[in-house]
């Protein structure tokens, strides 16, 4: 059968049934990627795997969330969906609503929003609020504007999108046809990391034997890291502004995913992030956006420190939630400018330097 989506192929895994009208753009079926190179880079004698999410139809993991939320708002007869966002969130929600012909407002940090989110929320005819304020106050917003009026609330505190974004590890174990030993991420409002789990244990509880569970490997950035803190941070800031949350809605089950999967969250610079970010576009060719190399910068950092032991049969697996391409600006400020030439042969010679 032709791939139409995630909730056709996992429908029994999912809360749809034959009246819910799917709203899709045939989102999920990413790729996992060996990283070979990466691996050898960071003498890591284990298997390094990335799970591209930037190649979701709208360019991140929301899209898997997103295809259960819409179809679900537009099940239940809602006309119109709200969501606060870094950015991916609302790129995400903008494309599905406008698949599915309702309204869509977003409410986005001012100044912080990667530019190629910003251009997919206009593009969708989502109605665009720019606040003067960070995602947190945003998010506040949102939540009791959508208790008092008839618009549905797309963040992942919709339990809908947590359902639509577990699929992501029936992927990884159907890859690998057992779970991982260790997963890597980054964490910013925590959904995801809370998704990955839940997924994970479903799919072992119909088969310990084969699959087994992974450590959760949860990453903030420096800057933006209140689970890593133990409080909330009033003004969050990171260069991965995907991830510039100073108190995730899911901070419990992020918890609970870590402590009962004997995992760990923990916190890397944006140093540490930019450096993964550039290394994993010129080694792998793999161009994912600043969040979602803090999981490769923290597997860097604990390759270095030495947490992994038996080495040799270790999977890893890191879920690069989003894609290069939404954050130009970030690419081109943090690379060599490219080389002004004369338009002659000579000069080209010379300039490559053969
Ligand atoms: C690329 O779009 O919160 O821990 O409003 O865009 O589930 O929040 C985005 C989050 C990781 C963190 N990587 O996931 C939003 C938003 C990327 C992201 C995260 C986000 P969660």
């Amino acid at each position: 059968m032709n791939y139409i989506g995630l909730i056709e192929k996992y429908r029994k895994y999912l809360p749809v049934n034959e009246k819910t009208p799917i709203v899709s753009l045939c989102e999920g079926n990413t790729p996992l990627i060996q990283a070979k190179n990466l691996a050898k880079e960071i003498g890591f004698k284990g298997q390094i795997y990335f799970k591209f999410e930037g190649l979701n139809p709208t360019g991140s993991f929301k899209d898997r969330g997103m295809t259960m939320a819409v179809s679900k708002a537009v099940e239940s007869g809602s006309k119109a969906i709200i969501c606060a966002s870094t950015g991916n969130t609302s790129a995400s929600a903008s494309a599905y609503a406008a698949s599915a012909g309702i309204k869509c407002v977003v409410l986005i940090p001012e100044g912080k929003i990667a530019l190629g989110k910003l251009s997919q929320a206009l593009m969708h005819g989502a109605e665009v609020l720019e606040i003067d304020g960070n995602f947190d106050k945003a998010l506040n917003i949102v939540k009791e504007l959508s208790t008092k009026y008839l618009i549905t609330l797309v963040n992942s505190v919709n339990p809908f999108r947590i359902e639509g974004q577990k699929t992501a590890s029936y992927e990884i174990c159907e890859s690998l046809d057992k779970a991982p030993e260790y997963q890597f991420m980054p964490v910013g409002n925590a959904g995801n990391i809370t998704a990955y789990w839940k997924g994970y244990k479903e799919l072992n509880n119909e088969n310990p034997k084969k699959y087994g569970l992974p450590k959760m490997m949860g990453f903030q950035a420096a800057g933006a890291a209140p689970i890593v803190e133990g409080c909330p941070v009033l003004q969050p800031e990171t260069v991965a502004t995907a991830i510039r949350i100073g108190n995730p809605t899911s901070w419990k089950t992020a918890e609970f995913a870590r402590d009962e999967s004997k995992g760990v969250i923990d916190k890397v610079t944006d140093e540490e992030i930019l450096f993964a970010y550039r290394l994993v576009a010129k080694r792998e060719g793999v161009f994912c956006e600043p969040a979602s190399a803090a999981p490769i910068a923290g597997l860097i950092k604990y390759v270095k420190k030495g947490y992994f032991k038996d080495v040799q049969n270790l999977q890893v697996v890191c879920i690069l939630t989003g894609h290069g391409l939404k954050d130009p600006g970030n690419a081109i400020v943090n690379t060599q400018k490219p080389k002004k030439v004369k338009s002659d042969i000579n000069e080209v010679v010379k300039a490559i330097g053969f």
